[in-house]
């Protein structure tokens, strides 16, 4: 089983890589919150696009990007697919829901995509990547919206027939049993992924023992740096010092070391002229 780890910048990419996982998950949420924007499709395509040049730039690890529902039609989404390409990310996940979207955590009820209408989606992203590697992963949000499991199959099965690469099954419940129920009857058709954000208190063996093929660690970079970020500013507001501040920062030699000082030392060497 492999795991995804959540990246939103650069940065934020190069520890991913630093730390070992063999992959990015490029999250919406994580995402639109580093901007100070929600998670309903207020950043456009081509400020994601931005973003995600940034983070395959900063590192070689593939990078899954969260879609949401693909930014309009078929043909917005083929389009989008075509760039990613361009920009050597690895992978699009879209979800069955309706352009623009809502976090899969908030409300209830959220109107899902006509099952055809998301298979053609599928489909146009298919017939355009421009690499044989490149995912489409189609994402099933019958479980967030409460339709059960009869409909989370379903379409699941519908999206596998249209070409899906790989099937994200999503829940917001803390229990993971509607998840390892649709896994057992799936009975592994195309790979699953995981996203256990909710029902984090699951062993991992669990994912494993019904077949699951990859977990997304879905917002932990995001919400680990909101912590440490808030910790920094509440101890200096109250201390007005950095005193008590520096040993619990990375150093500052770590903040150039990750954006490659040493690298363009080693080129002014080689490529500049000696004065
Ligand atoms: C994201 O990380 O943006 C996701 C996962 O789509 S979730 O927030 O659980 O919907
Ligand atoms: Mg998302």
């Amino acid at each position: 089983m492999a795991f995804l780890m959540e990246a939103h910048s650069g940065l934020s990419a190069k520890i991913v890589e630093e730390a070992g996982f063999e992959g990015i998950w490029a999250s919406g949420l994580s995402m639109s919150a580093t901007l100070g924007v929600r998670d309903n499709n207020e950043l456009s395509w081509t400020q994601v696009l931005d973003m995600l040049e940034y983070m395959s730039d900063a590192s070689s690890l593939p990078i899954l990007v969260d879609g949401d529902t693909g930014y309009g039609n078929f043909n917005n989404f083929r389009r989008f697919v075509k760039k990613l390409c361009q920009r050597g990310v690895a992978g699009v996940c879209i979800e069955d829901k309706i352009f623009p979207k809502t976090n899969s955590f908030l409300g209830e009820n959220q109107p899902l995509a006509d099952i055809d209408e998301f298979c053609g989606k599928i489909k146009a992203g298919k017939d355009t990547q421009e690499h044989g590697d490149f995912s489409i992963v189609a994402r099933v949000e019958a479980l967030i919206a409460g339709r059960g499991l009869e409909e989370a199959l379903k379409r699941a099965h519908a999206y596998a027939d249209a070409g899906a690469d790989a099937i994200v099954i999503h829940s917001k419940k803390s229990s993971a049993d509607e998840i390892l129920a649709f896994c057992r009857e799936w009975n592994n058709r195309a790979p699953v992924i995981l996203i256990p954000t909710k029902y984090y208190r699951t062993p991992t063996d669990r994912f494993r023992e019904v077949g699951a093929s990859m977990v997304i660690w879905a917002n932990h970079n995001l919400r680990s740096s909101i912590q440490a970020m808030r910790d920094t500013c509440a101890e200096l507001k109250r201390s007005e010092t950095l005193i008590d501040v520096e040993d619990s920062v990375a150093p500052l030699a770590d903040v150039f070391a990750l954006a490659g000082a040493g690298e363009l030392e080693a080129a002014e060497k080689r490529y500049l002229a000696a004065s």
